[in-house]
């Protein structure tokens, strides 16, 4: 089912007027309310008045996580508080998350987008979507709960973790639909198994996984482990929170919603922008939003814009999946983690050298994760009462700035090799690079 056939299935020209209005409309919006805008604008030397067209998007500054983070928790909404009725974040690139507000607006136009891609899903009023992405401050769960509703659908408002459960309320609730990162469906897929359940005892019949990437064989592992067709979600909570776009039918890239964003892709070191089909950092501009609606975002994520015509009927542009991401951010059981938030941690620590390493990989389909971090000069690894101690204050730290636990493990100084260029703190072993 195609949820809404005037948006999803416009003309070309038709979506394109619509789009202009509403970057215009944006564009004035951000100019008179948010002052880093009306600065970078002015900078720039150009003024809401000569967007005339949607080539003139061209002219518009970039933004970035940087501008977010030096706006702190308010700074670049456009809407006073007073309007504003939810707040999420997620990880920044140090200590302070990224926080983004919608409105009462907001909030239906992101029921709407997800709406579609639970349509896209095969999903209608008569679904029962269990929700297992994490409810909070994360976008996953109350984001794919709105939609949900909005649909029509009977919400099943789990949460991640608890696996024995969501399993219970699966058979028992008949749930038709699972909304989780892939690597939990994979985590629940293997509990199934374990306790001798079969999928024919499951009414399940598609999943809608995203938030991190995934791999092909991870999307056939999931597909028949859950008996379900899958589909791929993607968004951020900069842009709105999952439903920027997803995949449909077709399993060929995720359809955009266009009316809501403008996606470019541009050459992330040169900035400039790149024709359709070739592979670039994806940039979006929101036209629909109100909280808090950015111009030209740097995502990061890499991957290449599909103009062609989709045999779901489906007019709209689609991104293929995501093939990388020109920072560094690693996405580690499904939370966003910066190496420069680990590097903070540390060097708070006297106790602690700046020689330091963290290594991700994958084991029995779930991510590892361990930092290794020399000891300052002189202090002994085999102090035992010492080491644990310090080892329980670190945990901490990290476990607060990342939402997530690692496995810590200290070194005597001089353990790890010294680098002789750029320091290469990180080594990913999950091979993620052939992905859905
Ligand atoms: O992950 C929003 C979301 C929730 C999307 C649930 C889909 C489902 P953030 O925490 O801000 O928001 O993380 C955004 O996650 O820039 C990508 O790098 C990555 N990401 C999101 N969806 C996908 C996907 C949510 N389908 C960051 N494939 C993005 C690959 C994805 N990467």
């Amino acid at each position: 089912m195609i949820w809404n056939k005037t948006a999803e299935c416009a003309e070309r020209k038709e979506l394109e007027k619509i789009q202009l209005t509403k970057l215009k409309r944006t564009v004035e919006r951000i100019y008179k309310n948010v002052e880093t805008y009306r600065d970078k604008m002015q900078q720039k030397g150009i003024a809401p008045g000569d967007i005339t067209s949607l080539e003139d998007l061209k002219k518009l500054p970039f933004t970035t996580k940087d501008d977010l983070r030096e706006n702190y928790p308010y700074g670049m909404f456009a809407s006073p508080l007073s309007e504003i009725v939810r707040i999420h974040a997620s990880s920044g690139t140090t200590g302070k998350p990224t926080v983004v507000g919608y409105t009462r607006r907001d909030l239906e136009n992101w029921a709407e987008c997800i709406a579609r891609c639970f349509a896209m899903a095969g999903g209608d009023k008569s679904s029962v979507v269990q929700v297992a992405y994490g409810y909070g401050l994360f976008t996953g769960g109350l984001g794919a709960h709105g939609g949900a509703e909005y649909m029509g659908a009977s919400v099943i408002p789990m949460s991640s973790g608890n696996t024995q459960k969501q399993i219970l309320l699966m058979k028992d609730f008949k749930s038709t639909i699972l909304c989780c990162t892939p690597s939990y469906a994979l985590t629940i897929s293997e509990a199934l198994k374990k306790a001798g359940t079969t999928t024919d005892e499951l009414a399940l019949e598609s999943g809608i996984f995203g938030a991190e990437p995934w791999t092909a064989g991870m999307k056939k592992e999931i597909e028949k482990g859950l008996g379900i067709k899958a589909y791929d979600i993607y968004g951020l909570s900069e842009i709105m929170g999952p439903g920027v776009a997803c995949s449909c039918s077709e399993d060929n890239g995720m359809h955009i919603m266009e009316d809501m964003f403008i996606a470019e892709t541009i050459d992330p070191k040169t900035e400039e922008v790149l024709p359709y089909g070739e592979k670039g950092e994806i940039v979006f501009t929101t036209i629909g939003k109100e909280g808090i609606p950015l111009i030209r975002y740097r995502t990061r994520d890499i991957c290449s814009l599909m103009p062609e015509k989709c045999g779901c009927g489906r007019t709209t542009l689609r991104m293929s999946r995501v093939m990388g991401r020109s920072d560094d951010m690693l996405i580690i059981r499904g939370v966003n983690v910066f190496p420069s938030q680990i590097e903070s941690v540390i060097s708070g620590f006297a106790e602690l050298t700046l020689n330091y390493k963290i290594l991700v990989g994958r084991k029995d389909n779930k991510d590892t994760f361990e930092v290794h971090v020399e000891l300052a000069e002189g202090l002994a690894i085999d102090d035992i009462k010492f080491v644990e101690e310090l080892r329980k204050r670190v945990d901490h730290d990290l476990r607060a700035v990342l939402g997530i636990g690692c496995t810590l493990r200290f070194l005597s100084e001089g353990t790890l090799p010294r680098s002789e260029g750029k320091a290469v703190r990180v080594e990913d072993t999950r091979n993620l690079s052939e992905r859905v």
